[in-house]
């Protein structure tokens, strides 16, 4: 089989660079190891960036998202049950869109189906070949049978344990990473979100977040130890848990019912550098991780992608590796600034074990600070809402 594009992984990434590539007519290739239903059925990220939004237009997938997702204006924070809500349009102009991940998919994969590009879902022992030359290959197996793609690039975008950047020798990667001692359980709720914008709670017993993904369908967090198991939080223990975090007033609104889903997330910071390798790119959770309180990974993997297809078409359509040469640099400086915006948000707003009084202090003062002054408030709404490229 012979493509412009190979791309590993069929998760928001390699989907929305697919969709772009086929905007611009390169042709590709998504090998995904999982089932469609597999992917479909993760329940993960809630928030779009402006720019998020922005690219699924660019790709002709927006008129769901438009149609059913919530625009947020704000956010609220609560902190040992003092609440502050930030005003995104007023400070900045700006706004977020609520459109859950799943949905995202699932509009992205239809698309793809629609536009008759090749998809390939179980695709087994998936291998990169020869992409520090000039004829990379993709090695994979389906229904027991190995086959091979020969292509001009391979885009990995297989998330966090996929096979891209474990192709990589070790010596030509640098990697950093923190990883935070906890972790995020959630539960997805049919019934109503408790407010019409996200709180975000700190609070002495941990951190806690109510969410939402439609006007009838919930998802709520608290922080729990690393290495906690769901079977130790049956839902009745989950809302006790979360009503002690939160405001008196969100407490007693609460709409509590059985949960239809419940997970548990570890919360890690992680980057690679570079981000490409000859013709291969790393793209998405396949290049780092950021902690999920800042609602930037989603966000990070269709930012990245969108420069990757913008330097993909400037080889195929003006036959310029400018982009290409300068996508990795591109694209490190914005992950950066979100990579440090997580991890502040993550220090400010959790419990950590080993953290004493004068550290409690501090993170009050924190808030204490945001609330009181419009410039620390404008930062805080430019950094959510998504930063330029
Ligand atoms: P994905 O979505 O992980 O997709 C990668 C795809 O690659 C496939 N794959 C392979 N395919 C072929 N061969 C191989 N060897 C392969 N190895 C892996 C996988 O099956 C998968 O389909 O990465 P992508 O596209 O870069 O998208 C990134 C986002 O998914 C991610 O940043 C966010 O969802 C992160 N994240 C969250 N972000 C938020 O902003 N808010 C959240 O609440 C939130 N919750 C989460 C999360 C990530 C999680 N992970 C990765 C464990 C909850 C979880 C559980
Ligand atoms: C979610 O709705 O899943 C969500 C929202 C905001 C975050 C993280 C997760 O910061």
């Amino acid at each position: 089989m012979r493509t412009q594009v190979a791309i590993i992984g069929a998760g928001p990434a390699g989907l929305l660079l697919g969709g772009l590539l086929e905007k611009e007519g390169i042709d590709t290739v998504i090998l995904e190891r999982r089932s469609q239903d597999y992917v479909l059925g993760r329940i993960r990220a809630g928030v779009l960036e402006q720019g998020s939004v922005g690219l699924l237009d660019k790709a002709g997938v927006g008129a769901r998202m438009h149609a059913e997702g919530l625009v947020h204006d704000g956010v609220e924070f609560c902190f040992d049950g003092d609440k502050h809500r930030f005003d995104f349009r007023k400070l900045i102009g700006r706004t977020v869109m609520v459109y859950g991940q799943t949905e995202v998919t699932r509009d992205l994969m239809h698309a793809r189906e629609l536009s008759g590009a090749k998809t390939i879902y179980e695709a087994d022992n998936v291998s990169l070949h020869g992409f520090d030359g000039d004829h990379p290959t993709v090695r994979y197996v389906k229904d027991g049978i190995e086959q091979e793609i020969v292509c001009d690039y391979i885009a990995g975008c297989d998330g966090y344990h996929g096979v891209s950047r474990a192709s990589v020798p070790a010596d030509a990667l640098q990697t950093f990473e923190r990883i935070y001692p906890f972790g995020w359980l959630g539960i997805l709720v049919d019934r109503p979100p408790v407010s019409d914008e996200l709180i975000y709670a700190h609070h002495a017993r941990g951190f806690a977040l109510c969410s939402m993904r439609s006007p009838t369908r919930s998802r709520y967090y608290v922080q729990v130890p690393a290495n906690e198991a769901v079977e130790a939080w049956p839902d009745d223990r989950f809302w006790d848990e979360l009503r002690r975090r939160v405001d008196p007033e969100t407490a007693g609104n609460l709409s509590t019912g059985p949960s239809i889903e419940k997970s548990i997330a570890p919360l890690r910071s992680f980057v690679a550098e570079p981000l490409r390798f000859g013709r291969l790119f790393l793209a998405g959770d396949a290049a780092h991780i950021v902690p999920p309180t800042g609602a930037k990974g989603l966000n990070l993997a269709l930012n990245d992608v969108g420069c990757l297809a913008d330097a993909l078409g400037e080889f195929y359509g003006e036959k310029s590796e400018a982009g290409v040469n300068h996508y990795s640099e591109r694209v490190l400086k914005r992950v950066w600034k979100a990579e440090r915006f997580s991890w502040w948000m993550t220090s400010i707003l959790h419990t950590f074990p080993d953290t004493d009084p004068f550290g409690r202090r501090m993170q009050r003062a924190e808030f204490d600070y945001l609330v009181g002054s419009e410039i620390g408030a404008r930062s805080l709404a430019e950094n959510y809402t998504g930063l330029p490229l």
